[in-house]
């Protein structure tokens, strides 16, 4: 397989999720750091347009969103694997409870006021500022509430004895003896609360979370080398993107779209940048449009199927 190269920057929880997945299946990869704000030329040669970080890179393949990357991951190393308890419902909704819930408590309590500083310590005040009105313009008309801090400290009060409750059998992980997908769902908004000096003390009384988001620490992120975003946009460029199987959705034929027809792709939530490209697949799990850009090539751009809207390009 060619090599898994992840673009990222440091400071980004969710990429944080899928390095220390990288560290729990003790996989080798590539590390391209990307920029925090726009504009990021070279991310968007490689998916045409999402801005989101992270994203995965496998030649020629562009993966979409850490979901879709744990996926990738799962199958590029089953071993050891993210589902040990199956791939169920239950499981699944603890993962969307950290995604949807905690981590838009938990970003506000890490990034609000003087916290950001634990995240960017070489940040000028005029980048905070461009962080800030780029963070806003990407969520503008989005669906999700960020609440100011008073109500996120007080909604991370009412989940933490929850979270605490979770591991009073002295399990270690949220559904048993091993880490599941979940875990790492609700790892990521906690490590950007322990990593802010002052706010990681809300954890103080309860201590088996406290334990747990170090435990998840510890797997570490495998064994990154860092690459530059040219050397990435090369290996786009010369390699061949992998087959895809050709689903369909039939809920894409009532919109009038099939397989080869020219879509847009673009989130649900926030961050509405389209993707434009040809429809190859969607099943029930993903989608996939062809592109071609001057400077990556012919690519595939993959996407989980939930969380993502597929509109006939005009
Ligand atoms: N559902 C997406 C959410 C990704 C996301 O919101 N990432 C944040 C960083 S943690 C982001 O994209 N911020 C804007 C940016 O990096 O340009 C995923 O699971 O990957």
């Amino acid at each position: 397989m060619a090599d898994l190269i992840l673009h990222h920057y440091p400071a980004s929880p969710y990429a944080e999720k899928v390095r220390a997945i990288l560290g729990f299946k003790k996989l080798a990869w590539k590390s391209v750091i990307i920029p925090m704000v726009m504009p990021k030329p070279d991310v968007l040669a490689l998916t045409g347009g999402y801005r989101r970080t992270p994203i995965l890179q496998i030649g020629a393949d562009i993966y979409c969103d850490s979901g879709l990357i744990a996926r990738v991951l799962e199958r590029a190393a089953p071993s050891p694997t993210l589902f040990p308890y199956g791939d169920d419902i239950v499981t699944h909704a603890l993962g969307h409870f950290g995604e949807a819930v905690l981590f838009n408590t938990a970003a506000v309590l890490a990034f609000a006021g003087s916290g950001v500083r634990a995240h960017m310590p070489d940040a000028s005040p005029q980048f905070l500022d461009t962080f800030r009105n780029d963070r806003a313009a990407m969520r503008k008309g989005g669906s999700v509430r960020r609440g100011p801090p008073a109500e996120c400290r007080a909604a991370m009060l009412h989940f933490l004895p929850m979270l605490e409750a979770q591991f009073r059998d002295g399990r270690p992980f949220l559904t048993g003896a091993s880490p599941c997908n979940a875990d790492f769902c609700v790892y990521h908004p906690l490590w950007a609360v322990a990593r802010t000096p002052g706010v990681r003390a809300i954890f103080n009384p309860f201590p088996r979370v406290d334990a747990y988001v170090d435990r998840i620490m510890a797997f570490g992120h495998g064994k990154p080398a860092e690459i530059s975003s040219a050397k990435a946009l090369e290996v786009a460029r010369t390699a061949t993107p992998a087959p895809v199987g050709r689903g369909l959705a039939t809920e894409l034929e009532d919109l009038g779209i099939a397989l080869g027809h020219s879509v847009d792709v673009l989130p649900v939530d926030y961050g509405f940048d389209p993707v434009r490209g040809e429809l190859l697949d969607c099943s029930a799990d993903e989608i996939v449009v062809r592109r071609t850009d001057s400077r990556a090539g012919t690519v595939h751009v993959h996407f989980p199927r939930v969380g993502y809207e597929v509109r006939k390009a005009v």
